[in-house]
């Protein structure tokens, strides 16, 4: 069995470091690569060795494959971990890291192939007893047919693209009237986005859970599940909050969605960590979607519930062992969310703001986990996904996995880039959160942007009389008592932080 001795992680971020803190546990020596916007990085300095493959926009850096084919060479790599996004789920990537005699600690490039078309997916899925949202099996050739299938499935219904991703070449149809149009639609934005024009059509949920099963294969067939992780809380195709496990399911539910998640991996002949995603209606239906063939950022939840490293694991199965855990042996203990902090002001449509990190304090203590890629005094740049850090707490039951969020989030200090944080509090204290009563409609039903503002207005309001009161105080003690006035607890732990 080869053992792996030096990875090379082709990634940047708070990724590259959550791969190469397992690595050096396993005392294999880390590579990094970075481009020159990310010369000052944490994932450069903590690798035993760090190249960098070019300039700042990611085309020319992070997606290039020659560039980081040489560093490998040139460094007695190993072995690849291309984390999430970038080359995570390219097929070609994974096919020519092996033909270079290199092991790629993920799928092998035909799963990664097969499941990244949609269409192909439903049809490896299809050898297996596992529910499909109703729908063509096919690539529509026929116009005229698509809608006489369109009618037996019955309005509304969705136009998807086989390629598609993060909702992109979709398309919702409410009446056969706007068929073409909308059709047309989903062609032309599947042809820009994804250069393959192929559409299928899908009976449309109305408001679906989004319920996604982790899994871990083997090379000799063996399959295991680590359970759910709910990420219903999204804003468009984004998501917000994940949770471990998920309140909307049964033991039972859990059983069978754990079964139907393993026979898809099979279906594919998978090996790795992957994901596969289901939808749930109000019913409790649930539908196979699709397949991720990678390391997810909400992995860390998975891990705090099971206490398995899914990077070790992933590395173990690149190296050739069989699965060291059985399924039986397996449990869900306690609860874990994770919110995602993102350089967004959601008060303001959620716009990116990029800048600097004045001020950068993390939250600590108990059942609190923080996977990030920067430090105070950094600047966040403007050509890669703006997410500071992930943000996971990990209690008892869910209550207080909540409950520490809310401590996390207002213990967290961030100055100088607005963030997502007020967002995540506004939605831990939300009743039909707190209740489970959400889908993926949550942010579109619940969220205002001026509900930020309301809060914030709220403790305004307080932080107002507090004053008025100490002033009246201090009135009838001779004004001499003003300096205290806005250094007392009613100060909003939001204002303080926004600079
Ligand atoms: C659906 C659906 C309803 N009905 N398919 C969105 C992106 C892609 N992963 C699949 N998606 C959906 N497919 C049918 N037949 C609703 C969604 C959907 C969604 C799914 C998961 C998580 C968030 C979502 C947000 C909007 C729509």
């Amino acid at each position: 069995m080869p053992a792996i001795k030096k990875i090379l992680v082709a990634n940047r971020g708070e990724i590259a470091l959550r791969i190469m803190r397992t690595a050096k546990e396993m005392n294999i020596a880390t590579v990094a690569v970075y481009s020159e916007a990310d010369r000052k990085s944490p994932h450069v300095r903590f690798a035993d060795e760090s190249v960098c493959i070019g300039p700042a926009p990611s085309s020319e850096s992070y997606l290039n494959i020659n560039n980081i084919l040489k560093v490998c060479k040139d460094l007695g790599v190993d072995a690849v971990h291309p984390g999430y996004g970038f080359l995570s789920e390219n097929a070609g990537f994974a096919k020519k890291v092996q033909e270079e005699g290199l092991i790629f600690i993920g799928p092998s490039a035909e799963a990664i192939e097969i499941m990244g078309s949609k269409l192909a997916a439903k049809q490896a899925a299809g050898k297996y007893n596992i529910p499909m949202v109703p729908g063509t099996a096919t690539a529509i050739s026929d116009r005229e047919e698509a809608k006489q299938i369109a009618l037996g499935i019955g309005y509304p219904i969705l136009i998807k693209a086989s390629a598609g991703g993060g909702g992109k070449g979709m398309r919702i149809v409410e009446t056969e009237t706007e068929f073409d149009e909308q059709m047309d639609r989903a062609v032309s934005e599947a042809l820009s986005s994804f250069n393959d024009g192929a559409v299928f059509i899908e009976k449309y949920i109305e408001s679906p859970k989004h319920i996604e099963i982790q899994i871990l294969g083997d090379q000799h067939g063996n399959i295991i599940h680590l359970f759910e992780r709910e990420c219903s809380v999204q804003r468009r195709h984004q998501k917000v909050i994940e949770e471990a496990p998920s309140i909307s399911i049964t033991p039972g539910i859990r059983e069978e969605m754990g079964r139907c998640a393993i026979d898809v991996a099979k279906s594919c002949g998978y090996y790795g960590a992957g994901t596969v995603e289901f939808i749930m209606d109000e019913k409790r239906n649930f539908y196979f979607l699709e397949m991720n063939t990678r390391l997810q950022v909400e992995h860390p939840v998975t891990e705090l519930i099971t206490g398995v490293d899914l990077v070790k694991q992933m590395i173990r199965i690149a190296e050739g062992h069989p699965l060291a855990l059985k399924q039986e042996e397996l449990a869900i203990n306690g609860h874990a969310i994770e919110v995602r902090v993102y350089a967004e002001d959601a008060a303001n449509n959620f716009l990116p703001d990029v800048g600097r990190l004045n001020t950068y304090v993390k939250p600590s203590g108990n059942g609190v986990r923080i996977d990030d890629g920067f430090e105070q005094g950094m600047e966040i740049p403007i050509y890669y996904d703006p997410m500071i850090a992930k943000l996971i707490t990990y209690g008892a039951d869910r209550e207080e996995a909540i409950q520490k969020m809310i401590r996390a989030i207002d213990e967290y200090q961030i100055t100088g880039v607005e963030t997502t944080l007020p967002f995540c509090r506004f939605v831990m204290k939300h009743p039909e959160f707190t209740s489970g009563n959400f889908d993926t409609n949550f942010v579109n039903i619940h969220f205002k942007p001026q509900m930020l503002n309301q809060e914030i207005d709220h403790e305004s309001a307080v932080l107002a009389a507090f004053i008025s009161a100490q002033l009246i105080k201090s009135d009838k003690r001779d004004n001499i008592n003003c300096k205290t006035v806005g250094t007392g607890a009613a100060v909003s732990k939001w204002k303080t932080r926004r600079v």
